[in-house]
């Protein structure tokens, strides 16, 4: 919880941003998650004019902890990545960016394992990633805007941005959604017991109404 170093990412596209925002924000090992508009050229996209952008996710996580591999095979497990393409346009594309050499070639061994799995090959695109465009902050941690009791005991500790891109506010929306549940997250902030801000934070979890 007290990652002072910056993460390794990944952006993709797998439908609707709210879910998978809330889903790999419940992973250990992700630090924090956003959503927003991708892939396309469009400048200054929002939700109501995207334009050529796909609904998108970029989450920032600890290699040490969870591999870009891992969060790959993460992102094909959970959504249908198969014919779907046309639906909504470019809105729902399946998509996938790499960064870096290392990154497509986990791409690589991910779709390898899913081959010899025998599953259908997907119609993700894979692109060299090319720039992101946060979306409207009401877009953020949909779910737990849901949530006011956790929202407001959030907002007394962090404000605006820094509540959006912390990881508590990561996990509450998993929470919210029903990915992950309180004991884990408190056992996650109990593991971190050099950090005071941990303990802290455990106690805001206790207290809170969900
Ligand atoms: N309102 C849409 C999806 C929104 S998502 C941000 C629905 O629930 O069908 O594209």
């Amino acid at each position: 919880y007290n990652y002072r170093e910056p993460g390794e990412l990944i952006t993709f596209g797998m439908g609707c941003f709210w879910s998978p925002d809330a889903l790999f924000g419940s992973r250990p090992g992700v630090i924090r998650t956003r959503v927003g508009y991708a892939g396309g050229m469009a400048e200054s996209p929002t939700y109501r004019r995207m334009g050529d952008h796909t609904e998108t996710v970029e989450a920032e996580f600890d290699p040490g902890v969870v591999s870009f591999g891992d969060l790959a095979a993460l992102f094909w497990a959970s959504h249908n990545p198969v014919n779907i393409n046309g639906y909504k346009g470019r809105q729902y594309q399946s998509l996938l960016f790499y960064r870096n050499a290392e990154q497509l070639a986990a791409i690589e061994a991910v779709l390898a394992k899913r081959r010899a799995g025998v599953m259908p090959e997907p119609d993700t695109e894979i692109l060299s990633y090319g720039g992101f465009h946060p979306a409207e902050e009401k877009h953020q941690k949909y779910y737990l805007k849901r949530h006011p009791d956790a929202l407001a005991k959030l907002s007394a500790i962090f404000s605006g941005e820094t509540l959006t891109g912390s990881t508590l506010a990561a996990r509450l929306n998993g929470l919210a959604k029903g990915y992950t549940n309180r004991e884990r997250i408190i056992e996650e902030l109990a593991g971190d017991r050099e950090s005071a801000e941990a303990q802290r934070l455990m106690a805001l979890v206790k207290s809170m109404k969900w």
